[in-house]
């Protein structure tokens, strides 16, 4: 199965990269270890393979995320909200290494691990104070990251990349926040995108441009389903 959209999954260590994948191929929250290099997954979604590339978020693998974010159709910036420096290191650390990605790549930013926060009044209760919040014998966490921040740091994204705001996918539509544990929003996630991308590929096809993903550009073989490539 040869793919022609490439969805890439960035974001720090320890954000639910891995996790968010599984959720949605594995349709459960399993164990994870602390990726190495990346992986990918195949997805046959009506006619198209998708390949969603799963990354390392550990400072050690920086080097490599270029080269999984070369010709991507999509880039899924992700973040934890209980942990603002994870959207900052967004900016700071992954946005460049995009700069290999199509030029008409789309960008999502996805807050995750929504289900240990408390929005609700809890919070504005326990203002001032950062310790979690003890509730029905489960720790709340503050929520560090509100959706407007990402919103925010979608329009830079878009400044950085040079377009125009009026041209581009709003910014509303493009920040997700999700939990791998309990499924939140994960399918609309992945599938949102996969609608969003498939027009673009047919456009770019048309116009006769690349239609595929070359993976053995990373992959030296071995092919399975779900497989590790380095
Ligand atoms: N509560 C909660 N925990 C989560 C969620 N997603 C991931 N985790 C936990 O967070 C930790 C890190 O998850 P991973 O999916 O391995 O994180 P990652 O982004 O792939 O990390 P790297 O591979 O090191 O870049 C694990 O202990 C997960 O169980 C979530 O939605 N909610
Ligand atoms: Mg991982």
């Amino acid at each position: 199965m040869k793919p022609d959209v490439k969805l890439v999954l960035l974001g720090d260590m320890n954000v639910g990269k891995t996790s968010l994948l599984h959720r949605y191929t594995e349709r459960k929250f399993t164990d994870t270890i602390s990726t190495i290099g990346g992986a990918f997954f195949l997805k046959q979604w009506g006619p198209h393979n998708i390949s969603i590339w799963d990354t390392a978020g550990r400072e050690q693998f920086h080097g490599l995320g270029s080269m999984y974010c070369r010709g991507a159709d999509a880039v899924i910036l992700t973040y934890d909200v209980t942990n603002w420096q994870s959207l900052a290191e967004l900016e700071d650390r992954f946005l460049a290494v995009t700069d290999t990605a199509k030029p008409d790549c789309i960008f999502a930013i996805v807050g995750n691990k929504a289900d240990l926060t408390d929005d609700c009044a809890l919070f504005k209760e326990a203002e001032g104070d950062e310790s979690p919040v003890q509730t029905m014998g489960s720790p709340r966490l503050r929520k560090q990251v509100h959706t407007e921040d990402a919103i925010a740091l979608y329009k830079r994204i878009l400044k950085y990349k040079m377009l125009e705001e009026k041209d581009s996918l709003p910014a509303e539509k493009m920040c997700f926040e999700t939990s791998a544990k309990t499924g939140y929003n994960v399918d609309t996630l992945f599938e949102t995108l996969f609608d969003m991308v498939v027009p673009v590929i047919l456009k770019n096809r048309n116009e006769g441009f690349s239609q595929t993903v070359d993976l053995t550009e990373y992959n030296d073989g071995k092919r399975t389903r779900s497989g590790c490539c380095v």
